[in-house]
């Protein structure tokens, strides 16, 4: 017997039968269990793919294992993978399933509008190996690589173009999650400056303004990123366009680079760094050297509490004091309030 609902294209055909009668091959009996019974009810009263998933994953777990229900099972698993594919695309679409883990002392996300060479300056960078090519989208998933800054990592992320046609639904809860972001630009590209407007318009129709400076005053709703211009190809460009760049784009620190011959690194590291605006210091046992190799990074006018803080809950309860090696400090004792600043060694007294 073969039900005519069976016409219906497999799409949307969730809440069919599967039932003995729909699927039993021949006259073999399939002795379904009452609790197997239940849940076909349930399916049948499932509202939402994930409740059917779990349905499903009841059935094919309490359906009896023998010949008789040997195509039930085949189509359950069939149906289970189609599911779980669905849900999967579904969190890509929604950017629940995209999160980049982040690593080092800050996350940086490369943004900017197709071939603009944000792939290259990822593989120049660091040591991840992003595919670079001459054509749009070549990047479609977030590819992490660490870079170094004299003795601190950190991690950027290498991100699909942002376009007027284009933008990955996944993209801008990404973007947020990150500490800054370096919007690079092609002074080569026939549609620049409108293709990074673009970029900076679409990310901003999602709440995530770029800055230069964090504003004061922000719209709550916002989360308003820091932000460097990084203007790369620098080696095919011609200066004029250079300079009309950095004179539209004043409000934000700039960098010239070329990631392909390697140009500008050093200055695009230090303004990035300073454009994070953390401090790194260095902690020392009392009586011992200090540890040079690990700095502890925490934000600038952070103090000697919150580095305790940040360093244990504990060590913050019991600090007394601590001892300075850094500017005009040799080794004077400097309260709980005291601001840290870059490269300070600090022997916590608790
Ligand atoms: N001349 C030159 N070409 C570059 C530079 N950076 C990237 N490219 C080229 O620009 C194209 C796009 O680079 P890609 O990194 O894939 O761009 P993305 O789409 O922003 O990731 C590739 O053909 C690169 O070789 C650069 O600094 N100088
Ligand atoms: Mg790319």
């Amino acid at each position: 017997m073969v039900s005519p609902t069976w016409q219906v294209s497999p799409g949307c055909c969730w809440w069919l039968p599967l039932t003995a009668g729909s699927l039993q091959s021949g006259c073999m009996p399939a002795n379904l269990t009452p609790q197997y019974r239940g849940a076909e009810a349930k399916l049948r009263a499932a509202r939402t793919p994930e409740e059917r998933r779990q349905v499903l994953e009841e059935m094919l777990a309490t359906i009896p294992k023998h010949k008789g229900t040997e195509k039930m099972q085949a189509e359950l698993k069939r149906r289970l993978a189609r599911l779980r594919h669905e849900e999967e695309t579904r969190g890509h679409k929604h950017g629940h399933a995209i999160k980049v883990e982040p690593e080092g002392a800050a996350q940086v996300v490369l943004l900017g509008p197709p071939n603009c060479g944000k792939s290259q300056l990822l593989a120049a960078l660091t040591r991840a190996e992003p595919a670079i090519a001459d054509y749009p989208f070549t990047t479609t998933r977030p590819q992490p690589g660490i870079m170094y800054f004299e003795d601190v990592q950190i991690q950027l992320v290498d991100l699909p173009p942002v376009a007027a046609e284009h933008l990955d639904p996944w993209l801008p809860g990404v973007v947020r999650g990150a500490d800054a972001a370096i919007l690079v630009v092609d002074p080569t590209s026939t549609a620049v400056p409108e293709d990074v407007e673009v970029v900076r318009e679409r990310l901003a129709a999602q709440r995530i303004p770029l800055v230069g400076e964090l504003p004061i005053d922000a719209d709550p709703r916002d989360t308003p990123l820091p932000t460097l211009v990084s203007i790369n190809k620098v080696d095919l460009a011609r200066d004029e366009d250079l300079e009309v760049l950095e004179e539209m784009y004043a409000e934000f620190p700039l960098v010239r680079v070329s990631g392909l011959k390697h140009l500008g690194f050093e200055a695009l590291k230090v303004a990035l760094w300073k454009r994070l605006q953390l401090v790194r210091v260095y902690s020392k046992p009392p009586g011992k050297p200090a540890d040079m190799k690990e700095p502890f990074v925490i934000p600038e006018g952070a103090t000697l509490l919150d580095l305790a803080g940040h360093i244990h809950r504990e060590i913050a309860d019991k600090l007394q004091f601590a001892r300075v090696w850094g500017g005009r400090l040799d080794g004077q004792r400097v309260a709980r309030d005291f601001e840290l600043r870059d490269r300070d060694v600090v022997e916590i007294h608790a």
